[in-house]
């Protein structure tokens, strides 16, 4: 046999010339990507991969000068806390230093932070408000 050729090929190119359809292609090796059920009318769910969302915690800093009323009023206008539950995490953080307004995905955690330390600037408040990976 010539070089390049393989069994089967007519010698002379274009002898038993048809033309090339889906048909004519390689056969997959290995069994059919749908298990061999095509015609079956079996459905088959597959399973999707969702991934977790990287969350973030929104924590609120502790200072001398911040008035209380003020943080109170930010949990209950960025974190939608109810005045019992403002008040207490406000507390919380007078007491400890720092202290969880909630956990978030990072565009909404980043929005959150920027909301509170644009309202603490504006009162001239010193209030820190920062975003930590859960
Ligand atoms: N320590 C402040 C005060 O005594 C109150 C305060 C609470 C400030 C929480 C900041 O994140 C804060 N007025």
């Amino acid at each position: 046999m010539r070089s390049g050729m393989s069994p089967g090929m007519p010698a002379r190119p274009g002898a038993d010339a048809k033309t090339v359809g889906m048909a004519d292609r390689p056969k997959r090796a290995g069994p059919p990507a749908d298990g061999g059920r095509e015609g079956t009318g079996t459905a088959v769910l597959t399973r999707t991969r969702t991934r977790k969302p990287n969350l973030y915690r929104v924590l609120l800093l502790n200072d001398d000068y911040t008035p209380m009323e003020f943080v109170v009023h930010v949990l209950e206008r960025f974190f939608n806390k109810d005045r019992a539950e403002a008040t207490r995490i406000m507390m919380h953080v007078h007491q400890n230093g720092v202290g969880e307004c909630g956990v978030f995905t990072y565009e909404v955690a980043e929005t959150k932070v920027t909301l509170v330390m644009d309202l603490a600037r504006k009162h001239m408040h010193p209030l820190q408000c920062v975003m930590e990976k859960k």
